[in-house]
């Protein structure tokens, strides 16, 4: 096997239980390495609404290096020198939002490439992804384990969903229900029924164009009824709301004198 294979991107291609995954925006390498050892298949390193910069989704790279858990990062926009650099730092998996069109997720696979299938630049020597040269055969290598995602979030890009699932190199469709319920006119409701539905149209239009599906659900029952559906990964949380969550509970069972465990053993 390759020094650099990329095992999210060949769980993906087969067949199997769907991959469960948490989104982190508390972008820390801490916190993430905490989150490696519980049992999620994958964890997204959020750069499009987590506060975060290259250097620190690289320290969050390195720190799920070795867990049995992978990696995918999201990218804030579809720029290609942001996209270079995340690559180079070693995000492998990328998770590109706001994808609308055919054309845009071809020049988002080219971002992702280097010469001739893309124009990605050439620095491996500077670039963890290739261990700094250490990697023989990285650059031959390279584009072959890059796994690209892009998220369908609008009506927009619902309408154009099998010419986006059909692009070369695109490896998976995620689809964004926050965002797509703000543009079905049902802001901050990722639940509605009509949304809902969509949700699920659009998972079975992925599968039948023969992409990976992914999906971000709300609640476990939607997680459940969007695997059933044929989503291959599904987030079922942040780490965000599981940090704020316990403590709202924490300091509300102290409050009401009951008997909730204070996760004791400190
Ligand atoms: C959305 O729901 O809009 C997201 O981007 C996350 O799933
Ligand atoms: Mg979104």
């Amino acid at each position: 096997m390759s020094a650099i294979h990329n095992r999210f991107k060949a769980a993906l291609a087969q067949s199997g239980a769907p991959r469960i995954g948490l989104f982190m925006g508390l972008c820390d390498p801490y916190c993430a390495e905490l989150l490696a050892g519980t049992g999620f298949d994958w964890l997204l390193i959020d750069a499009e609404h987590g506060p975060n910069d290259i250097r620190t989704v690289l320290g969050q790279l390195q720190a799920l290096q070795g867990y049995p858990v992978d990696a995918v990062t999201r990218v804030v926009n579809h720029d290609p020198a942001l996209i270079k650099q995340m690559l180079d730092i070693g995000a492998q998996t990328l998770l590109v939002p706001m994808v609308d069109t055919a054309q845009q997720a071809q020049a988002i696979v080219r971002a992702t490439r280097y010469p001739p299938q893309g124009i990605r630049g050439v620095g491996s020597a500077l670039a963890r992804a290739a261990r700094w040269n250490g990697i023989p055969g990285y650059l031959q290598q390279a584009n072959d384990e890059i796994c690209l995602i892009v998220q369908a979030e609008s009506s927009a890009a619902l309408a154009a969903l099998d010419d986006i699932a059909a692009v070369d190199g695109v490896d998976a469709v995620f689809i964004g229900p926050s965002d797509l319920a703000a543009s079905m006119g049902h802001i901050g409701q990722p639940d509605h029924p009509e949304v809902r539905a969509a949700v699920l149209d659009a998972i079975a239009r992925v599968a039948r164009a023969g992409k990976a599906v992914g999906v971000f659900a709300t609640k476990l029952d939607a997680a459940r009824a969007f695997a059933q559906a044929g989503a291959r990964f599904v987030a079922v949380g942040t780490d965000t709301l599981l940090l704020r969550q316990s403590a709202l509970g924490l300091v509300q069972a102290f409050h009401e004198g009951a008997g909730q465990a204070t996760g004791a053993g400190y």
